[in-house]
């Protein structure tokens, strides 16, 4: 004698709507008790649809992406007497041909994939939640859970080796070999990397090793990158005067003295405003807790050599003169392309200058040079005409950009920040107040 039963969708805990991932079943095929037939998932858990009875599947009522609820038909099977069924298993299916009474619709329980490990033909306990937040993710719970306790969040594999792109425990293991060989763990973010290219199946190429302060540079420019909401601000400061003014002080000077560029008044009128604006010459604690205000006024230099990017320090920038400070930034900034600075040349700085101002540009976005919490770009100064109120006159204007942790400085004072160079740059007398 052979009967039709129903199975249907248990109780998840109240859940009032589930979506079906996966059904692995068809009409036709023969399936065992407890054989996972569905993969389901709530907002909160992932679990496994045992069947409740084995038998050949007659009817799929359900598909993957379907919503469905607790009591919904999921397949009809053909059990004939020798099929084996639990105790459990037939209180919670109807057979077709005679209906049972409501109170013993019980459908089939839902196992997760830590109750699979262990249960064979004995009934399954009342279902315990797994925690899930991946409910995007397409793979099975036993993967979900292998993935988890590994610490890898399966969101961040896109899709997997297995059918329809599900994720096999074999995808979750290269994920992690992956991170591993890149040794890229920045804030946990786990990003996923650029795919590598085999560039020469396009043309000849040629492989250059990095030098050591590039790549420790990338680094730390990543890492920053990362860690810091930046914003840059963009300001320009009329310095015809202030040119006028250097070009005057360079034409009295012999041949050998070091000539004094744009960028010493620069540095002057950044440690104007530093001492105007205490938050921006801090550090927030590494537990983003406290400002750490500093009372001291030193300035990076980002020195571009053949090596890369470095950073020379000028310290108590506030109590030395504008040659001494063109004097000391000729000698670091030689030693730097030599590659002669020792590391406490260029440690302690409070606030870095970027100046691309001697090769040109209009405008950039400098990367903050962490844990300080600003850098002020500089690009080149040019002619330009400037409304006067009546007419307009030649004027020559240096661009400035500011780029600031957002966590520190707020927008507003930034802006003054920048306006206070501005002011200090137009007119230099307000240096000596
Ligand atoms: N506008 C117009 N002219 C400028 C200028 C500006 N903003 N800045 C510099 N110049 C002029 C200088 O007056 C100088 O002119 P003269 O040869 O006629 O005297 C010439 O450009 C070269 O200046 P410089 O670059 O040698 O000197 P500096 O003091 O302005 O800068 C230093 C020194 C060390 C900052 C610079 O040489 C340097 O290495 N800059 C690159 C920094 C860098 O790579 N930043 C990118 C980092 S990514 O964030």
């Amino acid at each position: 004698m052979a009967d039709l039963i129903e199975i249907k969708i248990p109780d998840v805990g109240g859940v009032a709507s589930i979506d079906v991932v996966d059904v692995l079943i068809k009409p036709g095929d023969k399936v065992e008790l407890e054989q996972i037939i569905a993969t389901l998932e709530t907002d909160k858990a992932s679990m496994e649809l045992p069947a409740s009875s084995g038998g050949t599947i007659q009817q799929v009522h359900i598909k993957s992406g379907d919503k469905v609820a607790e009591g919904s038909l999921v397949a009809t099977v053909l059990v004939t007497e020798a099929e084996p069924t639990n105790a459990k298993q037939e209180e919670s299916v109807q057979p077709v041909s005679t209906p049972a009474p409501a109170a013993q619709e019980q459908p089939a329980p839902v196992k997760t994939p830590e109750q699979n490990k262990s249960s064979t033909t004995s009934p399954s306990p009342a279902p315990v939640i797994a925690n899930n937040s991946s409910a995007t993710a397409h793979a099975s719970p036993s993967v979900r859970l292998f993935a988890r306790e590994l610490g890898v969040d399966i969101t961040k594999i896109r899709t997997g080796n297995g059918p329809k792109g599900r994720i096999l425990k074999e995808d979750v293991k290269s994920f992690v070999k992956h991170i591993m060989s890149e040794g890229v763990t920045p804030s946990g973010s786990g990003i996923p990397s650029i795919p590598a290219v085999d560039f020469s199946q396009f043309g000849e190429i040629e492989s250059q090793k990095l030098s050591k302060i590039k790549r420790l540079t990338g680094q730390n420019l990543s890492r920053v990158w990362l860690n810091l909401p930046m914003v840059t601000y963009h300001e320009e400061a009329d310095i015809t005067d202030m040119e006028a003014f250097r070009v005057s002080l360079n034409a009295d000077k012999k041949k050998d003295e070091v000539k004094i560029t744009g960028l010493m008044f620069i540095i002057k009128a950044l440690v104007a405003a530093m001492k105007q604006f205490p938050s921006v010459n801090a550090s927030l604690s590494s537990d983003g807790e406290n400002i750490i205000l500093k009372k001291y006024y030193n300035i990076g230099i980002a020195v571009d050599t053949p090596n890369g990017l470095v950073v020379p320090v000028l310290r108590n920038v506030d109590s030395k003169s504008i040659n001494q400070l063109a004097e000391e930034l000729a000698e670091k900034s030689d030693k730097a392309r030599q590659g002669k600075l020792m590391p406490n040349d260029m440690q302690g700085g409070c606030i870095t200058i970027s100046s691309l101002g001697g090769i040109g540009g209009t405008a950039f976005t400098p990367i903050v040079n962490a844990p300080e919490v600003a850098i002020l770009g500089v690009t080149r100064a040019k002619m330009q005409p400037v409304w006067n109120g009546n007419e307009f006159i030649p004027r020559l204007m240096l661009p400035l950009d500011l780029t600031y942790d957002h966590r520190v400085i707020d927008g507003a004072e930034g802006a003054r920040f920048m306006a206070f160079i501005k002011q200090n740059l137009s007119d230099i007398r307000r240096l000596l107040l």
